[in-house]
């Protein structure tokens, strides 16, 4: 009797094993350690992408439920001990028709949102801005088109000091060792944000796991991602593609501000505008005279390419 209490003991201990990463309901963007669930991510694709293996984990813990249930019970009941005899029939049409339909039901009822989330995840239209992302050995590059903004973003100095001088880094001193960066992509919250991604010398992964998506940035090839974030925060990634030996040190930062906060940033970033020539004395231009050269502003005149 012993023993098959410690069994059941046991199986339900593995239950609740299974069960633990659906319990994990509530967690911010940054993981946390012993985190078993994955994070909600503050994008819809990211919810989307959550909602989904939801769905999916919750069918996979009924199923092994279900599965390993039936097998114990069998195991149990119809136990040689006890006399059970083995079956003789090698096959039945109707229990093959149970097990091939209900497998391919429940596989198109998980196909039909995600296939529907999949394609929501790749619309990049309408977007209020884009932004490029350019990966190069070892940091990437940043610009916002259009708005004459752009910058390199690279491992923060203290960071890389720690990694080369071989000195053991400390988790409470450095929280964010490997993972901070000397320029911060600033976007705004509650906006569709359109990416480019690209790379110029090898192939790079752009990867914020809170925005739900990993896009491939590859030499001569321009691929498309959007994002919405929803709350402001530091949302942190890291490179998802191995492209040589500082692959493991070319973090991503993103800080998500508010609209209005990130129109100052942006406007304190672009370069500051050419001096204005000295107005004209108002009485010396005639009425009718021909306008300023307002229209002519002074160009810079373009080095005449070497290229043919
Ligand atoms: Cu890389």
């Amino acid at each position: 009797m012993t023993q098959v209490n410690g069994m059941w003991k046991r199986l339900v201990t593995a239950c609740m094993l299974l069960a633990m990463p659906a319990l994990a309901w509530a967690q911010s963007a940054d993981p946390k350690p012993w985190q078993l669930n994955m994070g909600k991510g503050v994008t819809a694709s990211s919810q989307h992408a959550y909602d989904a293996h939801m769905v999916a984990l919750i069918v996979c813990i009924v199923i092994g439920l279900i599965v390993f249930g039936a097998m114990g019970y069998a195991m149990f009941k119809f136990r040689k001990s006890k006399g059970a005899v083995p079956a003789q029939f090698s096959h039945n049409t109707t229990a093959e028709i149970i097990w091939t339909v209900i497998p391919v039901l429940i596989l198109v009822v998980m196909a039909w949102p995600a296939t529907a989330k999949l394609i929501a995840m790749y619309d990049t239209r309408d977007a209020e801005m884009t932004v490029k992302v350019t990966g190069y050995q070892w940091m990437w590059k940043y610009d916002y088109l259009g708005e004459d903004v752009s910058f390199t973003s690279r491992l923060d100095r203290e960071s890389d000091r720690i990694r080369q001088s071989g000195e053991q880094p400390d988790l409470a001193k450095n929280p964010h060792y490997l993972l901070d960066v000397d320029n911060p992509l600033v976007l705004p919250t509650n906006t569709k944000i359109r990416f480019v991604i690209t790379a110029d010398d090898v192939i790079h992964a752009w990867w914020v796991p809170a925005l739900g998506w990993k896009q491939d940035a590859i030499p001569g090839i321009v691929n498309e991602a959007w994002t919405d974030i929803k709350e402001p925060g530091i949302y942190r990634g890291q490179c998802a593609e191995l492209c040589g030996k500082d692959h493991g040190f070319m973090p991503i930062v993103v800080k998500a501000v508010p609209k209005a906060e990130f129109e100052q940033w942006l406007a304190s970033k672009k370069p500051a505008p050419a001096p204005e020539p000295a107005p004209a004395a108002p009485e010396a231009a005639p009425a009718d005279a021909a306008p300023a050269t307002d229209a002519a502003p002074i160009a810079e005149t373009p080095a005449p390419s070497a290229q043919g």
